[in-house]
């Protein structure tokens, strides 16, 4: 690693023009993480990087700090190649195929990273799939090269270790923990990275709780149905994990469903288990996903729809 780090190092300060990118739809490590980085890079080198996603940034992320720096990449004049192009927490070139051009053209690429990746664009790869959190990398790095930083850094790295381990809850070592740990006494108050979160809009609150309100239960309470309708659907943030949090929190509900109408006959469906399998069900809709949390989009009507999710989930 230190080797690595050294390399780091002398392409970092050989470098006069440097961008960072992270994943498409930036979450709150890929946004902390580019934005940490940029700003470390700018303390301790004197050279200020680039920072540019693409997609959307969700509005929780909405008052993170240094946001203004984070680009959007449809409205970068580049005129030169980058000396050095840093991908941060991108998964797979996938993720980043809207800055292909970029990408070629670097003069270097690096790439710090905690997802699996068979095929990495790195010529340098600071990659480590133990890692919770892409944050957690950038940290380490800041730590051993005892790089300068500020509190923006610190709240930065921070937001990207709580919103990656779902507040802690998919911590799966001591290490991030370790690291919060050492944030915190360097005065970060983890009070403040919630709140920075508890930024939607209003509308997105109301919505959300009345899906939450008017939400139907089936075989003794085992499912939770809700519903958005099509005049609602665009006031939701992401797919909805307010709603489905909260219906998870009823004592006995093991299985939540969502029915979003989309359009009048398009209805996106996400499902959660607690701790059963619900992908089986997914796929059975034509859709997907993880073992606990998958979905499907169907096109049909919402009775239609709400009629086959609860059918499928008799004698689960
Ligand atoms: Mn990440």
């Amino acid at each position: 690693m230190n080797d690595k780090l050294q390399i780091f190092t002398d392409k970092i300060k050989a470098a006069k023009s440097i961008a960072i990118i992270g994943h498409k739809n930036p979450d709150g490590d890929a946004l902390g993480s580019a934005l940490a980085l940029g700003r470390l890079i700018e303390l301790n080198f004197g050279i200020s990087p680039v920072c540019t996603y693409d997609g959307n940034i969700p509005e929780t992320l909405g008052d993170v700090p240094l946001r203004s720096r984070m680009r959007y990449f449809g409205h970068l004049n580049i005129t030169h190649p980058f000396d050095v192009v840093i991908l941060v927490d991108y998964g797979t070139a996938r993720h980043v195929e809207f800055a292909s051009s970029v990408i070629q053209n670097a003069g270097f690429i690096i790439e710090i990273d905690h997802h699996k990746n068979d095929a990495p664009l790195g010529a340098l790869c600071i990659d480590d799939e133990a890692a919770d959190a892409t944050a957690v990398l950038v940290y380490e790095m800041m730590r051993s090269q005892n790089w300068k930083c500020d509190a923006d850094v610190l709240n930065l790295l921070a937001l990207g270790i709580v919103t990656d381990t779902g507040y802690f809850k998919f911590a799966r070592t001591g290490r991030v923990m370790r690291i919060m740990a050492d944030m915190v006494d360097q005065g970060v108050r983890l009070r403040g990275v919630y709140d920075m979160l508890n930024n939607q809009p209003k509308k997105t609150i109301l919505v959300e709780s009345r899906a939450v309100a008017t939400a139907e239960f089936f075989y003794r309470d085992r499912l939770a149905v809700a519903t958005i309708l099509n005049r609602d659907y665009r006031n939701m943030d992401g797919r909805g994990e307010n709603v489905l949090d909260i219906l998870a929190r009823i004592k006995g509900v093991e299985y939540i469903a969502l029915l979003k109408q989309q359009k009048d006959n398009q209805i996106g469906v996400s499902l959660r288990g607690r701790t059963r399998a619900v992908n089986h069900i997914a796929q059975a809709l034509g859709g997907g996903g993880h073992m606990f949390a998958a979905g499907a989009v169907l096109r049909d009507s919402l009775e239609n729809v709400h009629d086959k999710v609860v059918e499928m989930f008799r004698g689960e």
